[in-house]
């Protein structure tokens, strides 16, 4: 069969009624931001890039370089093209409006420029999230409210793993799909269409040194994975936790799993709401998951049903395989019933 590249597929999405020609301008735009986050990411220690650059985003993390750089690419190549309201990134705490001097689209982009950071020094996988809204039709210049819309309303959303293939993951709401770029010509390739995660895993995916500030239910559905075959699932688990979500998701994309950040006692006594991001992270995730087949959850709510609150909202993240995020949902609804 002869390959079928992103702008291509692109066309076909055209054509078929799924997105219009801004929409699809958009993620060109993205695709070709990523391939050169790509490159500075691939430089590594040769381009200077590595470590830290001696601030604090909005979140009070420190910024490694390549966050910064990152960031700085996905917002140039957006500003200009006309398909943009204003883009807002984990990076900057509002919303980037687009310059006076370019025209403005009727798109909303949110975006992780570079997520599991903490792995870039180590020369692990590391992605880029995004997220795409419809600015609200009265709106000139979108703030930070413009962009508290839920889930259910993306019109895309992708990530792009950075790791020994550059591969972008893609769903307009028809499907999640994957391309992987081919270095040496420069386009991203379609390389599976209709990606489907498997129902039932055997593979759990969670920062299990978290485990004792947990809450009761989550301790024990993951007790009863570890259990394994002596317990009351009757089945042995393995675990993989790479500390990239985008590696993480992208693993339960390729062959099945579940990926936990549960909420715990620490992030509550911070008077936090969970770790993950819900408008560049979770959203965008439970989108590409659930058009997979997949089920994402808090716990408690389907991820894209939440009306979110702040820009930077942070949010519990279970996702993957429909059963386990079923019977970890379970588990947390039947404690609150329980207690209540
Ligand atoms: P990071 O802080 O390195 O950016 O987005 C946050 C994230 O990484 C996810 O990519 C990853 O799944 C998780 O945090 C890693 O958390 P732990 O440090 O608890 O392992």
């Amino acid at each position: 069969m002869k390959p079928v590249s992103l702008i291509q597929f692109l066309i076909e999405e055209r054509r078929a009624g799924h997105i219009n020609a801004e929409l699809s301008l958009l993620i060109e735009v993205v695709a070709r931001a990523c391939k050169r986050i790509a490159v500075a990411v691939n430089k590594g220690a040769l381009g200077g890039v590595l470590g830290n650059a001696g601030t604090d985003n909005v979140q009070g993390e420190a910024q490694k370089k390549l966050d910064v750089i990152s960031n700085e690419i996905l917002l140039e190549a957006n500003a200009w093209g006309g398909h943009l309201a204003a883009c807002a990134s984990e990076e900057m705490e509002d919303p980037q409006p687009i310059p006076d001097m370019y025209p403005k689209g009727q798109h909303l982009l949110l975006f992780d420029p570079l997520d599991g950071s903490s792995n870039i020094d180590v020369n692990v996988s590391v992605g880029t999230i995004f997220s795409v809204l419809r600015c609200p039709d009265d709106v000139v210049e979108p703030k930070a409210e413009h962009f508290l819309q839920p889930g259910t309303t993306q019109l895309a959303a992708g990530y792009v793993v950075y790791g020994p293939a550059t591969v972008l993951v893609l769903t307009f709401g028809h499907g999640t799909h994957e391309f992987t770029l081919d270095r040496e010509v420069g386009s991203f390739v379609l390389s599976r269409r209709d990606i489907r995660i498997p129902e039932a895993t055997a593979e759990f995916a969670i920062n299990m040194s978290n485990q004792r500030h947990w809450e009761a239910p989550m301790q024990r559905y993951i007790g009863e994975l570890l259990a394994g075959t002596d317990g009351p699932r009757g089945k042995d688990f393995n675990m993989r936790w790479v500390a990239s979500m985008v590696a993480d998701v992208h693993r339960i994309l390729t062959r099945g799993g579940v990926f936990y950040y549960p909420l715990d006692a620490r992030i509550i006594a911070k008077g936090g709401s969970g770790k993950l991001r819900l408008m560049y992270e979770a959203n965008p995730m439970a989108f590409i998951v659930e058009q997979a087949g997949g089920a994402a959850s808090t716990g408690r709510e389907r991820i894209l049903d939440l009306q979110p609150t702040a820009l930077h909202q942070r949010v519990p993240v279970f996702l993957g395989s429909r059963q386990e995020i079923e019977l970890a949902t379970h588990y947390h609804r039947e404690a609150d019933g329980a207690q209540g």
